[in-house]
């Protein structure tokens, strides 16, 4: 019989690769402001939050305390925009291999599926990949205060999908939100990343993984 009743996906590096569209955009935005970043720091920005992203730039550039909040809101906005135009064309065929059939895999079990994902794009993306329905609980991170590190994303998408830590398993890519998962004591897959069992890629993802 098995224990897991739920899992939870981490999107952005789990289920499609929007990272590098993050990226072209910070990085057009740090050009902007005179900041360098290269793609070992952008590592630092996977599953922290558009504005805490913004700071780690603008702090990287010992530039945090040059901007207002009002400042700093306007330029993650700004980069946003951009963001929003980088991914207008993602389809299903910019979902990570293997994902589709384990996504099928967990439906024939009746395993609940949440997204807890830092992005306030998610619901946007996973439309355009046509997956939004596997999903009985998106977490929306506007109503989020503290972000991954922080617990609460993952604690929010099991209480939205009635199960207990304990019965929930999530998937990551990102150091912080492996992190997030182990303050929420739920046990973790890592892709490319550390967790309680660790894969290569999405490609190694199916049911027999999950106790
Ligand atoms: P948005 P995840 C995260 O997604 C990304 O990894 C991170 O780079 C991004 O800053 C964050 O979403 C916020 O995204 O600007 O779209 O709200 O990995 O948690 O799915
Ligand atoms: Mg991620």
């Amino acid at each position: 019989m098995r224990t897991t009743k739920a899992v939870v996906f981490d999107l952005d590096g789990v289920i499609t690769d929007t990272a590098k569209y993050h990226y072209l955009a910070w990085k057009n935005m740090a050009d902007k402001l005179g900041i360098q970043i290269d793609e070992s720091f952008n590592e630092q920005l996977k599953g922290v939050s558009r504005i805490d992203s913004l700071k780690r730039i603008l702090a990287h550039g010992n530039k945090l305390d040059a901007y207002s909040p009002e400042e700093i809101e306007r330029l993650a906005n700004e980069k946003n925009e951009e963001y929003k135009v980088l991914i207008e064309d993602v389809t299903a065929a910019d979902l990570l291999p293997g994902i589709e059939a384990f996504l099928q895999e967990l439906k024939a079990a009746s395993i609940k599926m949440a997204i807890g994902s830092a992005s306030k794009n998610a619901p946007m993306i996973l439309e355009k990949l046509g997956i939004l329905d596997y999903f009985e609980y998106i977490v929306d991170v506007n109503h989020i205060v503290n972000g991954k590190p922080a617990p609460d994303i993952f604690l929010d998408a099991i209480q939205g999908l009635g199960v207990k830590a304990s019965e929930a398993v999530g998937i990551e890519d990102a150091e912080a939100g492996i992190e997030a998962l182990q303050k929420a004591q739920i046990s973790s897959i890592g892709i490319g990343v550390i967790g309680d069992t660790t894969l290569p890629s999405t490609a190694e993802l199916n049911i027999s993984l999950l106790s």
